[in-house]
């Protein structure tokens, strides 16, 4: 029976870190995979990690099932979060969130929502997106269609494009968006042109699905987050999808979260009634460790106050890793203009790079990135970046 299964195609991204590790060169520079390094080259463990670790080490815990949407104080931390402290969405009981395992599960959780309660719908995502969108929602089983979005002659999104597109959608369609720090390409459209998107899902009555895996390594948190209140704001069916893996450096402890907008209290519990169906029936309830280390670090003043500052230091250094490399490409390359790295934001550029100078700087120089030109700019540091300028430099 299984003599004739196909084998399947290797996930692109996760496929370069395969690759990577199969190097051998000491000198090898893995850009490809969305992780967070440090200066070091590490993947830190927050502090405020490793202290509310501690402090659940002190009355340890018997490890029962949580709930099928999993532990309460973990979703309604998740709920302010989201949505911004005080939001009347939540004083109305109109969200609902379950504890997700990551963002893919999150993700994972709404689409076998959606088909559910919307099973004739078309799903749209940007042009392009996280290869593992499209694969998440036809694995659902839904179609999936592209919207216009980047632009490669201005470096930018093409918002006239988008906006025609969502113009064009037909009445239901679900609209994934990245709510900020846009995978791969690093352009993010601007608050003013968030409203003219949220006046057009309203007027065309789509679905819209953000989907926020970044909060907190574009502006800042509240900002990062403020287009969720101004959807919810809106009115009209909401999904968002939130992570921890990146924001917490917690990525294999899978803590995220699904919240559904409701048009009340007495609807939203509905939802959340369907919402645990799919839990139950996908794997039953979520692990404890990581919504337990999370619920603590956000509702604890002093830790909620490190990981806030943690975050921070992440997102400042970032963008002094963008500022380096446009100044020593510039150096380096001066035929060449790299300044729109700096416009930029969250841990990836759309480098402009080739899939031939991708396969040059791999084959030539041992540094690994993805085929679409797409580099991970958290991964550069201090040490790294002279080789990587290099070599850049080298391939033009
Ligand atoms: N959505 C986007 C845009 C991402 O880049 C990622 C990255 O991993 C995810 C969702 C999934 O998050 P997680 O790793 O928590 O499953
Ligand atoms: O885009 C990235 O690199 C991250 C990590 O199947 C990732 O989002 C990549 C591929 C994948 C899961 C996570």
């Amino acid at each position: 029976i299984f003599s004739a299964i196909d084998m399947a195609p290797r996930d692109p991204i996760l496929g370069i870190t395969e690759a990577f590790n199969a190097d051998t060169n000491p000198a090898k520079i893995n850009l490809g995979v969305g992780v967070y390094y440090d200066d070091n080259g590490k993947v830190p463990l927050l502090a405020c990690v490793r202290k509310a670790e501690e402090l659940l080490m002190e009355q340890p815990a018997p490890r029962t099932y949580l709930p099928i949407e999993g532990l309460a104080a973990y979703d309604a931390a998740v709920q302010e979060l989201v949505f911004g402290a005080g939001s009347a969405i939540i004083q109305d009981k109109r969200a609902v969130t379950v504890q997700a395992i990551g963002g893919t599960g999150a993700l994972k959780i709404g689409a076998d929502f959606l088909q559910r309660f919307a099973p004739g719908s078309d799903v749209y995502i940007s042009d392009p997106s996280w290869e593992n969108h499209r694969a998440l929602f036809e694995s659902a089983g839904f179609t999936v269609h592209t919207y216009r979005y980047y632009d490669a002659a201005t470096r930018g999104v093409d918002f006239t494009g988008m906006l025609a597109d969502l113009k064009a959608m037909p009445k239901g369609a679900i609209v994934l968006l990245h709510a900020c720090c846009h995978n791969p390409t690093g352009a993010d459209i601007t608050p003013a042109q968030w409203d003219d998107v949220i006046a057009a899902i309203g007027a065309g009555g789509l679905i819209p699905f953000l989907d926020m895996a970044y909060q907190g390594f574009g502006t800042g948190i509240a900002e990062d987050g403020a287009v969720v209140g101004k959807f919810a704001a809106a009115g009209g069916p909401l999904l968002i999808s939130n992570s921890f893996s990146k924001s917490f450096s917690l990525y294999g402890e899978r803590v995220g979260a699904l919240s559904v907008v409701g048009a009340s209290a007495e609807e939203a519990a509905r939802l959340l009634s369907q919402l645990k169906r799919v839990v139950r029936t996908n794997y039953s309830n979520p692990p404890v460790h990581g919504g337990k280390v999370v619920a603590l670090a956000l509702t604890t003043p002093e830790l909620r106050k490190l990981w806030e500052d943690e975050l921070a230091g992440m997102r400042v250094r970032i963008k002094e890793m963008r500022n380096t490399f446009v100044q020593k490409l510039k150096e380096k390359a001066p035929a060449h203009d790299f300044e729109f790295v700096r416009e930029q934001v969250g841990m990836f550029s759309y480098s402009g790079l080739t899939k031939q100078q991708v396969e040059r700087l791999r084959l030539e120089h041992s540094i690994y990135a993805v085929d679409t030109g797409r580099i991970c700019v958290a991964a550069l540091n201090s040490k790294n970046i002279d080789r990587v300028i290099d070599a850049i430099a080298k391939v033009l």
